[in-house]
Formats: structure tokens, C-alpha cells, sequence
């Protein structure tokens, strides 16, 4: 059988195209550092965090050598705490719940992205190694102020680090 030179031609570019969108989506899948969050977190309460012993008085507490965790609580329209500070060269291990609507948690410039749902808890890594801020907003629409909402990640160096939040 006889396949005209373009006919070929159209061939091999759609299989070129075929194979490069698999590749790409591939890539995005695997290749990107992407951490898919699961329904293995916690729940809370959303009605009772102030008596939760770790929403109660959310913030950073340092679990391990360079390993902090940091219990958010987002709100309309805010992030408790704000800033977060943290220091640099260390694992972050964000639990995010909100006390109220459904919210979005992006640090920016991360790969910390997720949604925020009352009730439960979404649980994040992230590894800080330089000093930097961080804005961290949320991506879900959450009332008239959700354009405001806004939060700070601060990144300072390991000898001006002082356990608080600055
Ligand atoms: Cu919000």
C-alpha cells in the first residue's frame, strides 16, 4: 500500500505529540515533587479548637532535631499564627484545619498547597533551607474577605531563632 509523504508525515508528528503529552503528564505526576494530600490526617472539632491541645494554641513546636511542627488554624479572614517563623535548615510539617468555611493553604513559592476543611486535618511538609518570607494565602473563596487573607511564613537564620513567634 502506497501512504503519501504527508500522510507520513502526519503520522509521526501526531505519535511525537502523543508521546510528548504522556511524558508531560507523566512529569507532572511523578517528576515534580507533587505530594498528593490524603484522608489519612486527623479531625477535629471545628466547634471546639480552643480546647484541642494542639489548636488551642496553635503555633510552632520544635519535635526533633531541624524538625518543627506547626499547628494553623484558618479563619475568616485569617491565619493564626501570623507570622509563623521557623528556623532555616529545618523540616516543617504544617497541620492546617480551619474554624470555619473551607479555606485554601498555599505557602507560596512551595510545594505546600491544600485545601482546608472544617473538620479536618490537612497535613503538609515542607524543607526550609535558606533564610526568606514566604506569603502564604488562601486559593479558596471564603467569604467578603477572602481577597485580605493573607499569611507570613518567615524563614530566619538558625542563630536568630529564638522558639517564639515573631
Ligand atoms: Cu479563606
Amino acid at each position: 500500500m502506497h501512504i503519501h509523504d504527508y500522510e507520513k508525515l502526519w503520522l509521526g508528528l501526531s505519535l511525537v505529540m502523543i508521546v510528548g503529552f504522556i511524558a508531560t503528564v507523566t512529569y507532572g505526576a511523578v517528576g515534580a515533587g507533587v505530594e498528593m494530600i490524603d484522608d489519612s490526617g486527623d479531625t477535629v472539632d471545628p466547634n471546639s479548637l480552643a480546647d484541642h491541645p494542639e489548636f488551642g494554641d496553635p503555633g510552632v513546636e520544635q519535635v526533633g532535631p531541624n524538625e518543627y511542627d506547626v499547628h494553623v488554624i484558618a479563619r475568616q479572614f485569617v491565619f493564626q499564627p501570623d507570622p509563623i517563623v521557623v528556623p532555616a535548615n529545618s523540616t516543617v510539617t504544617f497541620y492546617v484545619t480551619s474554624a470555619d468555611v473551607t479555606h485554601g493553604f498555599e505557602v507560596v513559592g512551595t510545594n505546600a498547597n491544600a485545601m482546608v476543611i472544617p473538620g479536618e486535618v490537612a497535613e503538609l511538609t515542607v524543607e526550609v533551607n535558606e533564610p526568606n518570607e514566604y506569603g502564604i494565602i488562601c486559593h479558596e473563596y471564603c467569604g467578603s474577605g477572602h481577597h485580605d487573607m493573607e499569611g507570613l511564613l518567615r524563614v530566619v537564620p538558625e542563630d536568630e531563632y529564638d522558639g517564639g513567634d515573631r
